[in-house]
């Protein structure tokens, strides 16, 4: 209801507006009054108004760094994550850089060649010498880019992962599941019909790779050990989104997808290095996925491999979760 007279209201007040600027045009008519071009005095007026709001907008954008700055990619913790952060430090170094060069210059040009009586436009068809140059500069600069970032790409997508640890993040509506391969380090096969009671993952239990299998709602990686994260999706698309290991991997329903990454600080030298004692990695959903999308998380430990594996001994295996229920 509250949003039907919303939009009534709004409605209304479109049509008074309209009403309002038709009996102007009336009353002009009737008076016989011709209708006069732009004063010098509006022109005037108009320039400098746009060179307050050009100012404003590029101060706007500069405070606005200095306020939601830290909203950025984090310093990196992960192997790889300094490839991506130097790739992203580049290219936002680059867009600032001509967004506070052009964005200033195109504000002044145009309070400084506003309408004046006298003044003539000059009117110039063609300009080779021009053409060349914004044509060219700008495909130097992009391919520079390109060249840059599919290198980074196919170094940080493309890594040996033979003896990398296996686990497996599930994504539904709305958390994570994480699940670990085990002893032998191989996920049991899984699919979405076998989803039932405690199978939350539809994990095949016929599969032996399965019995070993770690089901947990936490994320524990040794440091200094590269993981290869598997993806899959209950539902809708998902996106897992670790920010500190600057790792991010869509979660497709019925596709699987990885990603290998190696974290070289634990969550207690974070802390420390933070000067944070409540700090904690994450695992978050960067795809708008529903209305709980907002809050859906899990929790990353990274700890020494002594650690790791004590914690991993205290988890219950997928059989014995099973066959207990
Ligand atoms: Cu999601």
């Amino acid at each position: 209801m509250t949003t039907f007279l919303t939009y009534f209201i709004v409605a209304l007040a479109v049509i008074g507006l309209v009403q309002i600027v038709r009996i102007f045009e009336l009353a002009t008519k009737l008076r016989g009054e011709q209708e006069i071009g732009v004063t010098e005095k509006e022109n005037h007026f108009n320039g400098l108004a746009m060179l307050i709001v050009g100012i404003g907008f590029v101060l706007f954008v500069a405070y606005s760094f200095k306020l939601w700055g830290y909203l950025l990619l984090p310093e990196s913790a992960s192997e790889h994550g300094a490839a991506i952060k130097g790739l992203w430090d580049a290219t936002m170094y680059l867009i600032l850089f001509v967004f506070f060069v052009t964005q200033p210059l195109l504000f002044w040009f145009s309070y400084k060649y506003r309408g004046r009586k006298g003044n003539q436009a000059l009117y110039q068809t063609h300009n080779n010498k021009l053409e060349v140059l914004w044509t060219s500069v700008p495909a130097v600069v992009l391919t520079g880019l390109i060249v840059y970032g599919l290198n980074t790409w196919n170094s940080v997508m493309m890594p040996d992962t033979s003896k990398a640890n296996v686990m497996e993040v599930y994504a539904q509506q709305f958390y994570w599941t994480a699940r670990y391969a085990g002893n032998d380090n191989s996920l049991g096969e899984a699919n979405y019909t076998l989803i039932g009671g405690v199978n939350t993952l539809g994990v095949d239990i016929n599969d032996t790779a399965s019995f070993d299998d770690i089901v947990v709602r936490e994320i524990h990686l040794p440091v200094n050990q590269q993981v290869l994260m598997k993806f899959r999706s209950q539902d809708v698309i998902h996106s897992a989104y670790l920010p500190h290991f600057g790792v991010q991997m869509n979660c497709v329903p019925g596709m699987n997808t990885q990603f290998a990454f190696t974290p070289i600080k634990t969550t207690v030298e974070m802390r420390n290095e933070l000067g944070d004692d409540e700090f904690d990695y994450v695992l978050l959903c960067n795809k708008i996925c529903g209305a709980a999308h907002y809050n859906m998380q899990i929790k990353v430990v990274v700890e020494t491999q002594e650690e790791y594996e004590a914690w991993l001994q205290e988890q219950e295996t997928f059989d014995s979760l099973i066959t207990s229920k």
